[in-house]
């Protein structure tokens, strides 16, 4: 019986010992935080994932273009929200450069652009198009911005060339770089009370759509080298003459060491896939409902354990 036992726990330990072989550094799976609400979210929900399977998880706060030099790099590891519209050209050097990869992409289709509230097209029938927009620009104008128009943009740390796409087209307007998400949220809310025609910077999915109906302003339709070679778009001389791309991706990023330090977490990271009414809630929890987002973290893995469960590796 004594050897029969001896034999089974030798078993189960050469069994454990092979897993142990393969299982994931304990150093921290490092986890960037930037400045918008559901990729708060989306990055303490898959920390959590990564905890629940044993591994140690740090966050950083970072700036959401610099992070792409950072992951290739292996200061941190992965990135869970890699949008096309903002952040395709960061992505794209980065790839360029070496050290980061493409870890797939979200069952999701993204937009992030010029928008408005619903109401401002009473005062300006002609949109969605730029051209109407810009006709109607003495609408938006602001002491800030004294006769042209005023559009208000997210951080200046997510798209870096409205005032460019505002020359290329010769538009009317001043672009003026919003200080946090939440002050375009205030902003619109502002302008709610007495119908004020405004346009802001604002992106799907996103909690928004579910408080202001509104829509994206249409801009020249992205084209591939927009932002690269001055013949792409309808200005021959310019860079930055079209839209965002209007179904844009929404990719994960990782460093390429991730896959042999975190060999488990790096599988997972590859099957994680959310879809734009997931990623709406996560952002709701925080703006709407005003929950802390370790808490939206935790609430959204708790209703949804059938979701994440089936892409933790055992
Ligand atoms: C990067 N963002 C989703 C805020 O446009």
């Amino acid at each position: 019986m004594k050897k029969l036992t001896t034999a089974l726990t030798a078993g189960v330990l050469a069994t454990a010992g092979s897993f142990a072989f393969a299982a994931d550094s304990s150093d921290p799976i490092v986890i960037p935080i930037h400045n918008w609400s559901s990729q708060i979210v989306m990055s303490h929900a898959v920390g959590q994932i990564f905890e629940s399977m044993g591994n140690n998880v740090e966050y950083v706060t970072t700036d959401s273009q610099a992070v792409y030099e950072s992951v290739r790099l292996g200061d941190v590891t992965l990135e869970l929200e890699v949008w096309e519209g903002a952040f395709g050209a960061s992505f794209r050097a980065a790839l360029e450069k070496g050290g980061l990869h493409d870890a797939g992409d979200h069952n999701a289709v993204t937009r992030e652009d010029w928008w408005y509230p619903m109401w401002t097209k009473d005062a300006c029938p002609g949109l969605p198009s730029w051209e109407a927009l810009n006709d109607c620009a003495a609408l938006f104008a602001t002491p800030e911005t004294g006769d042209k128009g005023m559009y208000l943009d997210g951080p200046v740390d997510w798209l870096k060339h409205g005032q460019e796409r505002v020359a290329a087209l010769g538009m009317n307007f001043q672009v003026v770089n919003a200080g946090s998400a939440a002050a375009l949220w205030a902003h619109i809310a502002s302008a709610e009370a007495d119908k004020k025609p405004i346009v802001v910077f604002n992106w799907t999915p996103n909690f928004a759509e579910a408080v202001w109906p509104g829509e994206f302003v249409e801009f020249p339709k992205w084209e591939d080298g927009c932002d690269k070679d001055p013949a792409v778009g309808p200005n021959p001389e310019a860079l930055y003459d079209c839209g965002n791309p209007a179904e844009g991706y929404l990719k994960k990023a990782a460093w390429d060491g991730m896959k042999d330090k975190w060999p488990a977490a790096y599988d997972t990271l590859t099957k994680i896939s959310f879809t734009n009414p997931q990623i709406a809630e996560m952002a709701k929890f925080v703006d709407t409902d005003e929950m802390e987002p370790e808490e939206a973290a935790s609430r959204w893995l708790e209703e949804n354990e059938d979701v994440w469960k089936a892409w933790v590796s055992m």
